[in-house]
């Protein structure tokens, strides 16, 4: 059988209670099939990136082993998007839920339904700064290491969100 491969999942929320979002999305994704949550972040509230006139967002990145390809795992974070409402609209609009696959081991593709590593993770500090939390020897398939990248990377206000359990 495939070993089980370390991925990293970028969590965002704008809408219905982005904290009680993000906690669903986490505990549904521990139930996936041949998928474990091994550890996820704190939760960060953030600045809109792309439109202004939406409500601020919750991110967090989760740490993942699975032994489903990179695609079935996007077709099981997509589905627990529309469980939880995500409805398409405007590019960066809001939403109830995002799940984006920052990495998928050291695996770099480029196809129509998936990019690898996520295009837009390294530019933004609410992705690196929860990654870092939990990976800070991380280094992506490029060589640069997350605390590269986070000198680097755009900035949108991060403050740390205190939390009680994900089961509550
Ligand atoms: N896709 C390609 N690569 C990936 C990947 N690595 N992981 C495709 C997940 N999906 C990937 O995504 C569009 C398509 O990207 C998918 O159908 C999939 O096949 P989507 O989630 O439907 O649309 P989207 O999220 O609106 O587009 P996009 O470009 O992924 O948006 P982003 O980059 O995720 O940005 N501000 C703050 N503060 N925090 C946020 O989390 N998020 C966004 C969305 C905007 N502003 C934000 C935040
Ligand atoms: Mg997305």
């Amino acid at each position: 059988m495939q070993q089980p491969m370390v991925s990293y999942i970028a969590l965002g929320s704008n809408l219905s209670n982005p904290v009680r979002q993000l906690k669903k999305a986490l505990l549904a994704m521990d139930q996936i099939n041949k998928t474990y949550l091994l550890a996820y972040s704190s939760f960060y509230q953030s600045a809109p990136m792309g439109p202004k006139d939406q409500p601020a967002y919750i991110n967090a990145v989760a740490k993942i082993h699975t032994r489903l390809t990179p695609l079935e795992l996007l077709d099981k974070l997509q589905a627990i998007e529309n469980q939880q409402g995500r409805e398409r609209k405007e590019h960066w609009g809001a939403r109830t839920i995002d799940l984006d696959i920052v990495l998928y081991d050291h695996t770099i593709m480029q196809t129509e339904r998936l990019t690898l590593p996520h295009y837009g993770a390294k530019q933004r500090d609410f992705v690196l700064t929860p990654l870092a939390e939990i990976s800070p020897e991380l280094v992506f398939p490029d060589g640069e290491s997350i605390s590269q990248a986070l000198t680097n990377c755009a900035h949108y206000n991060l403050e740390k969100v205190e939390l009680d359990k994900i089961k509550d």
